[in-house]
């Protein structure tokens, strides 16, 4: 037989209700307030958690066009290299883009530590030089290496693939000497020059037919300066999106004209400085 105390109803008194009741809106204060913090600390971090990535796109630079905006050179300034500066395309950042046109940034992840690409050194001076005299920002409030802000801002996103920030600098390199973009249009003529102009159509169709796929491209004062290659999530050549509908429902499309130039870097009227004396020691 089951005891009587155990089939009762239940009795509450009227305060051991208030008092469920004020210890439920207790414990969902507290909860929400964890959550705050936690997302309060994330922004003070400035780092988020943001939704997968669609697709690559490897960002290279035309140090000519580039640097025509440098007024002054500085140690670690690319654009004052001289003899020693770049001669084609140097790779700016490997970016983990949205198919909307838009991309996450400054993600979850380690704080970009220089001793773990201290080993990539050579190569990146070389093809993934700073080309500004000015710091760029982190995704911590403060101002840092070239490499920093593209670790932070675009590595972390792309972490799901790439994985930590060596290996996130290794991919890139990997990519960029893969398709090597400055000899495939060095091919079919387009070589740095300040006199020559290029139709950007050619330029385009020399990549697709090479790379087998479309990229962007980017243009400052009529000369070429930046050239996207897009890939999809195994490292597949496909189209880059060269028009999307943004938020406000216009259409968006790159800002070239119909010839560009290809600035050269060598003869630009910069003051020449020795060859990275500074940033050497840094990593
Ligand atoms: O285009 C201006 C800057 O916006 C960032 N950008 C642009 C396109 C894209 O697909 N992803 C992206 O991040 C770049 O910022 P940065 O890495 O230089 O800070 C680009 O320079």
């Amino acid at each position: 037989m089951i005891p009587s105390n155990l089939t009762a109803p239940l009795k509450f008194a009227p305060r051991h209700l208030v008092f469920a009741l004020v210890l439920s809106i207790g414990l969902v204060c507290v909860a929400v307030a964890y959550a705050g913090d936690v997302q309060e600390e994330l922004l003070l971090r400035g780092v988020a958690e943001q939704r997968e990535f669609d697709y690559f796109k490897l960002a290279l630079q035309w140090p000519g066009t580039y640097c025509r905006k440098t007024s002054k050179c500085c140690a670690q300034n690319g654009c004052c290299r001289g003899s020693n500066g770049p001669t084609g395309f140097t790779i700016h950042g490997l970016w983990a883009d949205y198919n909307d046109g838009t991309w996450p940034s400054c993600c979850s992840g380690k704080k970009f530590d220089a001793t773990e690409i201290s080993t990539l050194r050579e190569a990146l001076y070389k093809y993934w030089p700073t080309l500004s005299c000015s710091k760029s920002k982190n995704c911590h409030g403060g101002k840092g290496l070239f490499w920093e802000h593209e670790w932070e801002k675009h590595g972390t996103c792309a972490a799901s693939v790439t994985g930590d920030e060596y290996n996130y600098f290794v991919t890139t390199l990997n990519l960029y000497f893969k398709y090597n973009v400055t000899e495939i249009l060095a091919e079919e003529g387009y070589v740095a020059s300040n006199s020559e102009k290029y139709p950007i159509g050619g330029i385009i169709s020399a990549i697709q037919n090479s790379f087998k796929a479309t990229p962007e491209v980017e243009c400052s004062s009529g000369a070429l300066e930046e050239l996207y290659l897009c890939f999809d999530k195994t490292f597949k050549p496909r189209d880059c999106v060269i028009e999307t509908t943004t938020n406000s429902g216009t259409l968006t499309s790159s800002k070239c004209p119909t010839y560009v130039s290809l600035p050269d870097l060598a003869s630009s009227n910069l003051e020449h400085s020795s060859a990275y004396p500074t940033l050497k020691s840094s990593i």
